[in-house]
């Protein structure tokens, strides 16, 4: 930790050196990982992102974020490559040389456990300061996978040892404190809800209204819980004798099954698949709504994006999907498997695009008020500086 503040633009009193580790892969917690990245190394922080590959999100950017890639040594031993003991090394490596405040583990598994191996041999050096661990979740680290027997244990042991605990939502916090909240002193109890942003600069807007065929887009990674067959079949539904098209923008296991889909209730051209894509105002602003159809969701940064962007969501009333989309004001929420109801609301949005665009202007406002970056970014800094100072190092 150094003051005070070392680049020009830094506002953060305090110049921390923070590690973050994420995902790499399509998806809204690498997504979140490398925005704060970026939004803290602007503030004047020393940010070091590891992964065992550049988040998409990062690797399109210029920002002064220093990026770790450790994938570690394939050997005929391993079944796979344990790239978690390579990124263990490399944040080891970069503490040793130039010291880490802060380890952010982002999405449970494997981080917070290969955050806390690092911070724990940092601990054995006497000499430097250990890094602090915070770890974030982000949704099915607790919902499907951390709470897996084959996981639950340890999530539980990761949870308890980190320094810090957040949750993107109060649902997300309320079911890991029923799943792993075992002793009310502990991490796994006392959890601090810092939603997700999105940066409402860029994305924006369009310019103005399009006049083609009313159009619903979808961004996901494709995989079972997002349900986008389901969707298909809602968007079929909602669209009898409509000319609409539905854009589907992300790639993942479901992609052949929702092709199938598309196929067998004749949508032909009406179905667009773009495959991954990212930055995606541009795709975003000029659609009339956005659906989400999880099966569960303790966010959905995606919708978020899309009401940066003035654009109507229709979701499916899950997890934590109501703290972001206000129903009624911003979007359209029904059941989770009332097909009917969700393709009734699609069709209401297509069909009354006055509605629609009004809906997206609230959208708008609701993200610029409530989830714009820059408070977000400096809750995380708030947090960072309360878990420095929470427990103190004890060798002065
Ligand atoms: O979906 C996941 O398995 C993990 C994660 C991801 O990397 O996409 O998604 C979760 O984190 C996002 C960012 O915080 C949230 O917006 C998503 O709602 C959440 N996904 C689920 O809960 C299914």
């Amino acid at each position: 930790m150094n003051l005070p503040p070392t680049q020009p633009g830094a506002s953060a009193s305090t110049m921390l050196k923070v590690g973050i580790l994420c995902h790499p892969t399509y998806g809204g917690s690498g997504v979140l990982a490398s925005e704060l990245a970026l939004s803290l190394a602007d503030r004047g922080h020393q940010v070091h992102l590891f992964s065992y590959d550049a988040p998409p999100r990062l690797a399109r950017s210029s920002g002064p974020v220093q990026m770790h890639v450790a994938q570690g040594l394939p050997y005929p031993l391993f079944a796979s490559t344990p790239h978690d003991l390579a990124l263990v090394s490399a944040i080891l490596d970069q503490h040793r040389a130039e010291g880490l405040d802060i380890l952010h583990a982002h999405y449970a598994l494997p981080h917070a456990v290969t955050g806390y191996l690092a911070r724990q041999a940092a601990l054995a050096d006497r000499h430097r300061r250990a890094p602090k661990l915070v770890t974030t979740l982000h949704g099915t680290d607790i919902t499907l996978v951390g709470s897996d027997p084959s996981y639950a244990p340890l999530t539980q042991f990761v949870l308890e040892q980190s320094d810090c605990v957040t949750a993107v939502s109060e649902n997300l916090a309320r079911r890991t404190r029923e799943q792993f909240c075992r002793d009310f002193g502990s991490r796994a109890c006392r959890i601090d809800v810092v939603r997700n942003f999105v940066d409402v600069d860029l994305f924006r807007p369009a310019s103005a209204p399009h006049d083609g065929p009313p159009t619903v887009v979808h961004v996901s990674n494709f995989r079972a819980i997002k349900r986008v067959p389901w969707l298909v079949r809602a968007f079929d539904r909602a669209t009898e004798g409509l000319d609409a098209r539905l854009v589907l923008v992300g790639d993942g296991p479901e992609h052949a099954a929702t092709r199938a889909c598309v196929r067998e209730l004749g949508l032909g051209a009406r179905v667009l698949f773009l495959g991954e894509r990212d930055a995606l105002p541009e795709l975003l602003a000029p659609a009339d709504v956005f659906a989400l159809s999880s099966s569960d969701e303790s966010f959905g940064l995606s919708a978020l994006e899309a009401m940066s962007c003035g654009t109507s969501v229709v979701a499916t009333d899950v997890g934590g999907v109501a703290e972001v989309v206000a129903h009624g004001e911003c979007g359209l929420l029904s059941p989770v498997d009332d097909l009917a109801a969700f393709a009734a609301n699609l069709r209401t949005l297509l069909l009354d695009r006055a509605r629609a665009q009004a809906m997206g202007v609230r959208a708008r406002a609701i993200a610029v008020e409530r989830f714009a970056r820059g408070s977000v970014v400096r809750e995380y800094e708030s947090l960072y500086l309360r878990t420095l100072s929470a427990t103190p190092w004890p060798f002065p």
